[in-house]
């Protein structure tokens, strides 16, 4: 996810540039203003810290862009892409340690273990939105 931040600076076409010249294949996308239920819902693991409501207000602040991704070793790559949750600790090359300083406003989410994403694919798409296609390239990005 490219967090209402990302969007307000502008961050969202190069954070999907990363994340298509890597190979990984876009199979859903949306920009949207996530409610208020979907975001508590979203962050349910944070319930009850202290920094649990305002990150609830901040990432329904403003519109976010939400996408499912696919590839070999996605998920752990993805993260490693993004950096560091704290952005002045994370590596430079990555997203974060490019583009953010604070953990508040550190520009991506992504999804930790396959059973998150699949919790949070629920939670941010319908079955329907998943699209099933073949990118002309794949040959060429595995062996
Ligand atoms: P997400 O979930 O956004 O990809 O971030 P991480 O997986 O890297 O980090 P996380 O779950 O520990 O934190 C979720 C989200 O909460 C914000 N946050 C976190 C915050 O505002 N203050 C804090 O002290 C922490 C730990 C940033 C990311």
């Amino acid at each position: 996810m490219v967090k209402p931040d990302g969007v307000q600076r502008g961050l969202t076409g190069q954070i999907l540039e990363r994340v298509e010249k890597k190979g990984f294949k876009i199979v859903a996308m949306k920009l949207v203003v996530m409610p208020r239920e979907k975001a508590e819902e979203h962050y349910a693991e944070h319930k009850g810290k202290p920094f649990f409501k305002d990150l609830v207000d901040f990432i329904t602040s403003g519109p976010s862009v939400s996408i499912v991704m696919e590839g070999r070793g996605a998920i752990a790559a993805m993260r490693k892409m993004n950096g560091a949750t704290n952005p002045v600790e994370a590596a430079p090359g990555t997203i974060r340690g490019d583009l953010g300083i604070e953990t508040g406003r550190n520009v991506v989410h992504g999804s930790d273990s396959p059973a998150s994403a699949a919790r949070e694919i629920e939670i941010h798409f319908d079955p329907s939105e998943l699209l099933d296609y073949k990118r002309i390239d794949e040959a060429w990005l595995y062996e």
